[in-house]
């Protein structure tokens, strides 16, 4: 059989998945195969559109990690994402739903059940990859990981893990996914920790100009960032944006606006799409009162070709150019009532 890992493009949790299968597919799976028959398992990378739309062809030999439930038979599939509980019902063999603050971290879970060495640096890969996907920071960690820093002599784990993050989260897509993948193809150590081959690609140095990127983006965001006091909602609208320098920090909304319960950001993603991004204050999760899941899945259907969900707290939708007006109008106001109510159909 040709296993192909299918996961999370250009997401760390997806990389970091689709390492773990890599390294321990055997033990996963129970199967025999040699070290390079693993290693030449092609890894794709998808977004959850491609998945949930059935746009990528899937054949029951494929592992599919971090994304949605896919429509077809696929030979194993592992998700933490809320949606797709939506879509939970007798699940066929090698079939994994948990909600767990990453992936990654559900499948080293499974790992060690089947037998898989619990060491350090496993404990603070998963620890560090958790607190990534799940945006568990603290204000410390922030600034840590999203502000450039006077040395990197010894940076710390979750530190590490931002500086891989970094080398596909340039703003050239081609360049992304390109270094994403060879990235699992290297020869793997236990963890990226451990990946001699990963390091000699230099990490430090995209690290430094994403770090730099950050800086000068939010230069340019706080122009027109704005806060709505009514329904506690940052508000970044770069529909009309032509140009922003460097690259966005997802974070900055709450380290500019300690007041916010919620964020949202709107962008254009083609001639016909805004991509909708929802998120709740990451250092006030206590202050979310709405279901972001829900509201990403219900706008991404009231306004959009259908696609929306994510998380409790965080989340995403797809909704048409010409109603995004409305569906921005629509979040503000079920932020106001704190509550949402509607029918999933
Ligand atoms: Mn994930």
């Amino acid at each position: 059989m040709k296993y192909r890992i299918i996961t999370h493009g250009n997401c760390t949790d997806g990389l970091c998945s689709a390492f773990i299968v890599k390294r321990n597919f055997n033990i996963l799976f129970n199967k025999n195969l040699t070290d390079e028959e693993i290693k030449r398992i092609e890894v794709v990378g998808l977004q959850p559109k491609e998945v949930q739309l059935g746009e990528f062809e899937l054949t029951e030999n494929d592992v599919v990690l971090d994304l949605p439930q896919p429509k077809k038979k696929v030979f194993s599939w592992f998700d933490h994402h809320l949606t797709s509980k939506l879509r939970k019902e007798e699940f066929p063999e090698n079939y994994y739903w948990k909600k767990m603050p990453s992936c990654c971290g559900y499948l080293l879970e499974i790992a060690f059940d089947k037998g898989l060495e619990k060491t350090e640096e496993l404990i603070e890969f998963q620890k560090a990859i958790d607190k990534i996907d799940d945006a568990d920071y603290t204000k410390k960690d922030i600034e840590l990981c999203y502000y450039k820093q006077d040395n990197y002599a010894s940076p710390t784990f979750l530190q590490k893990l931002h500086m891989v993050g970094s080398m596909y989260h340039t703003r050239d897509r081609i360049l992304d996914d390109e270094i994403f993948k060879t990235i699992l193809y290297l020869n793997l150590g236990e963890t990226p920790f451990s990946t001699e081959e990963l390091w000699q690609l230099n990490p430090l140095m995209f690290y430094i100009a994403q770090l730099k990127s950050y800086e000068l983006w939010r230069e340019d965001v706080d122009e027109y960032i704005y806060y709505d006091e009514k329904s506690k909602c940052v508000v970044q609208d770069d529909r009309n944006i032509k140009f922003t320098r460097g690259v966005s920090d997802r974070f900055y909304a709450y380290m500019k606006y300690p007041e916010a319960s919620y964020g949202i950001n709107l962008k254009v993603f083609n001639e016909k799409l805004v991509r909708v991004s929802i998120g709740s204050n990451i250092f006030h999760k206590d202050r979310c009162k709405v279901d972001i899941n829900k509201l990403c899945f219900v706008i991404g259907k009231m306004f959009g070709d259908g696609s929306g969900g994510g998380h409790y707290h965080v989340g995403g939708a797809m909704v048409y150019i010409d109603k995004s007006d409305e569906a921005l109008k629509f979040i503000l106001e079920s932020f106001r009532k704190e509550k949402i109510k509607f029918h999933l159909s």
